[in-house]
């Protein structure tokens, strides 16, 4: 007798999923989970692993069911860093700046995520480990988890954005503290500083309750929000400004604002269709 899953048709919009080696994707309530998968190497972002993460964040902004997307690592680290052991080769001053640009550009995909991005920081986030978490929209850290940027420590300094990232979102003074010791900072403190927004016994599930907060508001006026904060940052007050009001003034053209501000008029829950 044939199996009933024989006959299941495989629906058309079905996502092909590249073959992961390094890490793991799945979907779960509308909430894309990214895991770190070489916990023996701390989960150190190889260039395979950076191909990976890139890849990745081209599969969650083409999943339309993806509202929020998270972060984190297998084991006691998040991410430990960049490859040191492939650092150590690089010879030369264009080899060392591809290599940083691509690295760049890989943080670049995950900050320009139309989706909210969540660093869950389960451990360790060193170097490259911090500036991917820093390329996310929000970090969640572990009591017990270490962040830092230790790369003065190996005779480099922050390639993948730390040293431009880092000072945006605590100022430079605090940035100059972590970049210039190369400390490993304790989620506490990390609070304090204002480089994480929560600290958790559970970093992941403190952070699957955060995308829950998120999940629940409009999806395009989500990406218009990250898009109105991430432009505006670069740039002086006056345009930062012109930027907000023309991202507000395209919210004003959407399905979802129409449908929230009616829902609040009406004492209902607004259901968004993200267009
Ligand atoms: N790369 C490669 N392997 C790493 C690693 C890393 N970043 N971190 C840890 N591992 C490996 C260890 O070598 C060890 O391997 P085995 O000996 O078992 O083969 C394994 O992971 C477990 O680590 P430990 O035995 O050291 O574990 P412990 O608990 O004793 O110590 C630790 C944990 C996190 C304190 C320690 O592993 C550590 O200090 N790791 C290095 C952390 C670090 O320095 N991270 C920053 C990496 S530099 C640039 C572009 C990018 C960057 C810089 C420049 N340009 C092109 C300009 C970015 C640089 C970085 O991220």
């Amino acid at each position: 007798m044939a199996h009933e899953h024989d006959h299941e048709e495989v629906p058309a919009f079905a996502l092909e999923l590249p073959d992961f080696e390094y890490l793991r994707y799945e979907v779960k309530d509308n909430v894309a989970l990214v895991t770190f998968t070489r916990p023996k190497a701390l989960n150190a972002l190889a260039a395979d692993v950076l191909t990976e993460i890139a890849e990745v964040t081209e599969v969650i902004a083409d999943d339309p069911e993806v509202k929020v997307a998270v972060f984190t690592g297998e084991g006691k680290a998040f991410v430990a860093g960049a490859d040191i052991a492939e650092i150590n080769a690089l010879k030369d001053v264009f080899v060392g700046r591809e290599y940083s640009l691509g690295g760049q550009e890989v943080m670049n995909h995950i900050a320009s995520l139309p989706v909210p991005t969540i660093a869950a920081i389960n451990g360790y986030a060193l170097g490259g480990g911090l500036e991917l978490a820093l390329a996310c929209d929000l970090r969640v850290a572990a009591r017990g988890a270490k962040l830092g940027l230790p790369e003065v420590g190996l005779g480099l300094i922050p390639g993948f954005g730390g040293t431009q990232r880092l000072p945006r979102l605590i100022g430079a003074g605090r940035a100059m503290d972590l970049i210039l010791t190369g400390r490993h900072v304790p989620a506490e403190e990390a609070l304090q500083l204002g480089i994480v927004n929560r600290v958790a016994d559970d970093a992941l599930a403190a952070a699957i309750e955060l995308a829950g907060q998120i999940k629940k508001n409009s999806p395009v006026a989500l990406a218009l929000a990250k898009e109105a904060v991430a432009r505006g940052s670069d740039v002086p007050l006056p345009e930062a400004l012109e930027i907000e009001a023309d991202l507000f003034g395209m919210a004003c053209t959407t399905h979802d604002m129409r449908e929230g501000t009616k829902a609040f008029l009406e004492k209902r829950a607004p259901e968004f269709k993200g267009e």
